[in-house]
């Protein structure tokens, strides 16, 4: 027998954890945490320790799969290939590469390929029909802080080891083990807030497991987080409470900000949140007096129907209380594969809208439209109709509203290729599947979160398995498709994929005068970099170039990590690179220069959001969702270690809605949305408010044609059914998942 060990960060949440893996003959068959990781020290959740039951799943593809008479069946890599490089070849050719819609999915984030190539294809495409799971989740918040810092990506995150209050809206780090703040152990580091005498605030309508820990739980009314976090704001002002510390001279608007917030006294916004006027002002006042403070919002807060105000709020009143970019407050991480800080100076600032999708004329948002208008693009006629169709790591059919609709216009479009380890909902349509190899064969290097945690790292984990015979890396997948989109055909050599990558990036870098390689040989740059793959050189070069790296050995400080790959190779756990600092105005992109807190677009949303103080919702239901700690969206429900106990498709209902209903705990219940209905067991519960019921998303998995044996058992049913797609936070074309309303009677 031979047993072995070998580290690999866990890719199956925010968390990043780093996973030791026991590997008995070339499997793995055991997960746990590394102590020794440099940002985890050993923590590790159900999921991460069902590593090697997800890792070695029999329903995985292990070759590709191609349609050949209308049935998907297994083919070579080569076979595969040429299939692609025919269909779209057709499709591009006829309509242009314009015709080519993609979706990203959100496992994108969780891999390096998705890190680096899907940029690669939509330029190669040259199409404005990119869709991404951004617009059911994350968008507005990234709309918010592109119009407030001027660039989407520079979010700021609590600094949850430093702070003294933390305020968390509309998330569930308990369960979700954090999101937009990456943070291993978020258990450990919420007692250890309460230890040091700090202080923690739930602002959810559920009583979730991390509400359960909080000194304070406030339960809103879904949906109306944004009125009370300008009646926040109207205390902060009203009361003489503002003070911006160290961004004194270094903000706009923040008189405007004040005039706004004049109508959103916390008595004119308590009936409307069902909050008491006073709980407001106490919050707001203890926000004032923190020595720190965070407030932080997540799914609850984005995915409604004011999400983008609602997210630009929350970082108004970090701005307010003095804890913008502040030890304790919310501040921006540097990524060590980001580019190095330069001086400061006006940027071109941010907007929306530069184009607008076809049929709806939604704006387009950080060149996304929204997910929700995918179906129709596909389905109406005309000129710019969209006519192939490339799914990256998504489920759209579930992830998105009104999957059947999209699963209609999935059966139509004139060419499909999924890159997807699962023949699911979305995948069975297509024309050509191309499976990653699972996580154990792949590397690993967070190139999205390490923008968010809350210590700066750099770790990295070559593949702990080598490849299966013949079997590409999906960084391998995604460069052949960039090579097909340009026409190259199916067998063209995909390394140089990764080498006109480095070329660009090196012409551009030596070529700026503040870059740390300014005036420097490309070639010399290029003959200098390590890696055994094309995307471990590109590693090289994003790592050397980046805040922490070597500068190709002009680190002028002489004194830093000098961050190479090779040193990252050295340091299987690791590397630390300390506590966030903080980064303005570097880190601003804004017209300005300056943190801008009154933008037009955002203040043009204010009057809607008014309008809603008289919105009575008459006892109405509004249904919200909820996660499973062993899960993750629509893709986990395969492995029946994860399955089963609490992770069930039920609809949660409270005692006094369930009674004046006739439900019977237990009993099967008709629930009624704007884009259908669906019938799915009751679970009675105070744990959710009155007037309103919860179901999880990432369900439904009865259709014929896919592969998800265990999944298919138990299948449950798909919340995003109850939606028509129509119901958008307008600033950020990001879907209404959570507080829209529903009907729900005994079936
Ligand atoms: N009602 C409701 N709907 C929601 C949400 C909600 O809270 N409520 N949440 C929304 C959110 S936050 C998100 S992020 C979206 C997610 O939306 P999607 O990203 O569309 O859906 P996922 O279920 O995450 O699907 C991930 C896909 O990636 C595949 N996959 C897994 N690993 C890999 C890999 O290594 N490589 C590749 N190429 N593919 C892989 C899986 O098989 C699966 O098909 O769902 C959204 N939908
Ligand atoms: N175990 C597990 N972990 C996951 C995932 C998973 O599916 N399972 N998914 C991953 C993904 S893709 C993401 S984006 C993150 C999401 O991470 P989180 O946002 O932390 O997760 P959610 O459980 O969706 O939490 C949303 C909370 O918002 C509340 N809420 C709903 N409507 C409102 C409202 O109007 N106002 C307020 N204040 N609260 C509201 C809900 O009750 C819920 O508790 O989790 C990630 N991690
Ligand atoms: S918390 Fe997230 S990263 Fe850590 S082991 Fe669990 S799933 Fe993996
Ligand atoms: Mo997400």
């Amino acid at each position: 027998m031979s047993t072995r060990t070998a580290l690999r960060i866990c890719p199956l949440c925010e968390a990043t954890c780093g996973l030791t893996l026991t590997i008995d003959e070339g499997r793995v068959t055991h997960a746990r945490g590394d102590r020794e990781d440099v940002f985890s020290a050993g923590f590790v959740c159900p999921k991460g320790a069902s590593f090697p039951a997800l890792d070695t799943d029999p329903d995985r593809l292990s070759r590709p799969l191609v349609r050949r008479d209308g049935r998907l069946v297994e083919a070579s890599w080569a076979e595969a290939y040429e299939a692609v490089a025919a269909g779209l070849g057709r499709v591009i050719r006829e309509h242009g590469g314009e015709s080519v819609a993609v979706y990203l999915g959100n496992p994108n984030v969780h891999t390096v390929a998705g890190g680096l190539y899907p940029p690669l294809i939509i330029r190669a495409l040259g199409t404005r029909q990119i869709y991404a799971a951004s617009t059911l989740d994350q968008m507005p918040k990234q709309v918010a802080c592109g119009f407030l810092f001027g660039q989407a990506f520079a979010i700021p995150v609590p600094d949850l080891d430093r702070t003294h209050h933390l305020v968390i809206i509309g998330a569930n780090p308990l369960v979700s083990n954090g999101s937009l703040v990456t943070a291993a152990d978020f258990p450990g580091k919420l007692k250890a807030l309460r230890g040091r005498g700090g202080r923690l605030t739930v602002i959810d309508p559920t009583r979730t497991r991390t509400a359960e820990l909080a000194d304070q739980h406030i339960r809103p009314r879904p949906g109306t987080d944004a009125a009370l976090l300008f009646a926040m704001v109207n205390v902060l002002f009203s009361e003489g409470l503002t003070d911006l510390g160290g961004l004194q001279g270094q903000v706009t608007g923040v008189e405007e900000v004040r005039a706004l917030a004049e109508p959103f006294s916390p008595e004119a916004v308590a009936a409307h949140c069902d909050v008491p006027a006073e709980d407001i002002r106490t919050l707001a006042r203890a926000l004032a007096a923190a020595p720190s403070a965070a407030v932080y919002g997540r799914i609850g807060s984005t995915t409604v129907e004011f999400g983008t105000l609602c997210s630009w709020l929350i970082d108004v009143i970090n701005t307010l209380t003095g804890n913008l970019d502040r030890p304790g407050g919310v501040m921006f991480p540097l990524s060590p594969t980001g580019r190095a800080p330069r001086p400061p100076k006006p940027g071109r600032g941010f907007t929306t809208g530069r184009w607008r999708s076809r049929v709806s004329g939604h704006p387009e948002t950080v060149s996304e439209l929204p997910a929700a208008a995918l179906a129709e693009e596909i389905e109406t006629p005309g000129e710019g109709q969209v006519r192939a169709f490339l799914a990256i790591a998504g489920n759209p059919v579930l992830s998105a509203p009104d999957g059947e609709r999209l699963d209609r216009a999935l059966a139509q479009v004139g060419f499909m290729v999924s890159v997807d380890p699962y023949l699911n909902e979305t995948s069975r349509h297509a024309h050509v599947v191309l499976p990653p190899p699972p996580p154990s064969q792949s590397a690993h290097f967070d190139f999205a979160f390490t923008n968010f945690s809350v210590r700066d790292n750099a770790r990295y984990s070559p593949p702990p398995l080598p490849l299966a015979d013949g079997r590409p890396d999906e960084a391998e997948i995604l460069a052949t498709l960039v090579m097909i989109m340009y026409g190259a055909g199916p067998d063209a050599d995909a390394s140089v994929v990764d080498e006109q990558a480095i070329a660009a990036t090196l012409a551009k870098e030596t070529a700026d005068p503040h870059s740390p390689v300014a005036g420097r040989d490309p070639a010399e740059l290029t003959a200098r970099l390590t890696g055994r793959t094309g995307y471990e050189r590109r590693l090289d070069l994003m790592l050397r170039l980046g805040p922490y790296g070597d500068a190709f050995g002009t680190d002028p400080s002489g004194s830093g990590p000098a961050l190479t790959l090779e040193r990252l190779l050295a340091h299987p756990h690791g590397i630390d690179l300390g506590p966030l600092k903080p980064r303005i105005p570097e880190v601003l992109r804004t017209a300005s220069g300056k943190v801008e807190l009154a933008p037009a677009t955002l203040v043009a949303d204010v009057p809607r959001l008014r309008r809603s103080l008289s919105d009575h919702r008459d006892g109405g239901l509004v249904l919200v969702g909820r996660r499973h700690l062993r899960s993750n969206n629509s893709w986990m429900h395969n492995v029946p270690a994860l399955t089963g106990g609490t992770n069930r498709c039920t609809i949660q209902v409270h005692p006094e809605d369930a009674a004046r209903l006739g439900l019977t705990d237990g009993g099967p219940a008709r629930v009624k949305g704007d884009g259908g209905e669906v019938q799915v067991p009751v679970e009675i519960t105070d744990a959710v408010r009155p007037g309103v019921v919860s179901l999880p998303h990432g369900w439904g998995h009865h259709r014929d044609g896919t592969r998800l044996a265990h999944a298919s058992r138990e299948p449950g049913v798909n919340v995003n059914q109850l939606l028509d797609g129509s119901r958008l936070d307008p600033l950020s074309g990001t879907a209404v998942l959570n507080g829209f309303p529903v009907q729900v009677a005994p079936a």
